[in-house]
């Protein structure tokens, strides 16, 4: 098992739209445990591959107060969603901020498991938000995008100066 690298915004590779996943081998596998460590480790409740620099539509999420309920959703696609609902939304890719985003308050899911099987979930409340936040990591899309420009602009200077202070 392996901690991963987590990108931060406004790094231009959280841009990349991922491709589907068409190989479910041992790589997957190995990279599936990498991303819950990495999660867990954070500590978060969702990790899209986006975020640790691998272009391929995978995601994980554990929303459980315990942390021993892990999802992992492989080529994820919305077959329906209902209702709307605003919750604030972090994301670790963009450490220590925390804005208001308005998204559907259930979804249908499909997706596969790590061994290629397709599966269908209904999830509602933070796991229906958690699970829209990871798919839009990979469309190469960020919760900031959903707020003010003039608000997004100070989060990516703060967190470029940052960055600046860490090297
Ligand atoms: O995508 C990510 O970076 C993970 C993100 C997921 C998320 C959080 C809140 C709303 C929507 C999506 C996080 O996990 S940020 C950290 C966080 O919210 C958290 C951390 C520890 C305990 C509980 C929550
Ligand atoms: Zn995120």
């Amino acid at each position: 098992m392996a901690l991963l690298n987590i990108l931060h915004f406004p790094d231009p590779r959280l841009r990349t739209r991922a491709a589907e996943v068409t190989e479910f081998d041992e790589e997957l596998k190995i990279l599936i445990s990498d991303m819950l460590e990495t999660m867990y480790e954070a500590p978060g409740i969702g990790l899209a591959a986006t975020q640790v620099n691998v272009h391929k539509r995978l995601l994980v999420i554990d929303i459980s107060e315990e942390k021993n309920a892990p999802r992992v959703l492989i080529n994820p696609r919305i077959l329906s969603a209902q209702g709307e609902e605003e919750m604030d939304e972090g994301c670790l890719s963009v450490p220590g901020y925390y804005e208001p985003v308005r998204r559907a308050q259930k979804v249908r899911v499909r997706a596969q498991d790590e061994n290629g099987n397709f599966f269908e979930i209904r999830a509602d409340e933070l796991e229906a938000v958690c699970i829209q936040h990871e798919m839009d990591h990979l469309e190469g899309k960020l919760f900031v995008d959903y707020i003010s420009s003039l608000k997004r602009d100070r989060i990516r200077k703060k967190l470029e100066r940052q960055k600046k202070q860490d090297q």
